[in-house]
């Protein structure tokens, strides 16, 4: 894209809501997606979120405000707020925690529900792949019932956020299937 178009682009930001539960990694995502995904395996540390963090990302002629909010029980609640205007929703699973994995699916569905979302597309990530117990795509998707989001346009990946794995696939797909409201 060029001109104006690509100048209009990125002066809006398109905007992206990380969420999942807590633990799942959004968190790290984030820092590594603002470093730049081709040094994605550096080191990062976290803090338990309690509010939310915001960052500007840029990529190719986008521009992207991410928005990644805490994922504890009591801070779930505060989703809604960031719903408004929300063009993605990237939902970090950590795919190796089978028992939350219900809870999850719960959550996921109980927000796609929700009438501000109804154009945003949806990018799950199946984090944390590089941990023994981590499940297959294909059975994530079954367990968190995304067939069941039929007016929804959503995809899995795989991604290890300590590498960097599937980051960049994940920044492309983001880029690709993001519509302007
Ligand atoms: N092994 C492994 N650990 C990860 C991965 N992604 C995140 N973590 C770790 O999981 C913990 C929680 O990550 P964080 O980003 O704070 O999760 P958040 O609560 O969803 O924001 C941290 O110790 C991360 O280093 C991953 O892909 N693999
Ligand atoms: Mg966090």
């Amino acid at each position: 894209m060029g001109g104006i178009a690509s100048i209009f682009r990125r002066r809006v930001p398109i905007k992206v809501l990380f969420a999942g539960l807590d633990s799942a990694g959004k968190t790290t995502i984030l820092h590594k997606l603002k470093i730049g995904v081709e040094k994605a395996d550096v080191m990062v540390t976290t803090m338990p979120t309690l509010s939310f963090n915001a960052e500007v990302v840029d990529y190719k002629s986008a521009r992207f405000g991410m928005w990644d909010v805490g994922g504890q029980d009591n801070l779930r609640v505060f989703w809604r707020h960031h719903y408004t205007g929300t063009q993605v929703v990237i939902y970090v699973v950590d795919s190796n925690d089978g028992e939350r994995l219900a809870k999850s699916a719960e959550e996921l569905h109980a927000m796609m529900a929700n009438r501000e979302l109804r154009h945003a597309c949806l990018l799950v990530l199946a984090n944390k792949c590089d941990l023994p117990y981590a499940v297959s795509v294909k059975e994530l998707t079954r367990r968190m019932r995304l067939d069941a989001l039929r007016d929804v346009d959503w995809k899995v990946l795989r991604t290890c956020a300590r590498t960097g794995q599937g980051l960049a696939e994940a920044l492309e797909w983001v880029h690709s299937h993001a519509k302007p409201l």
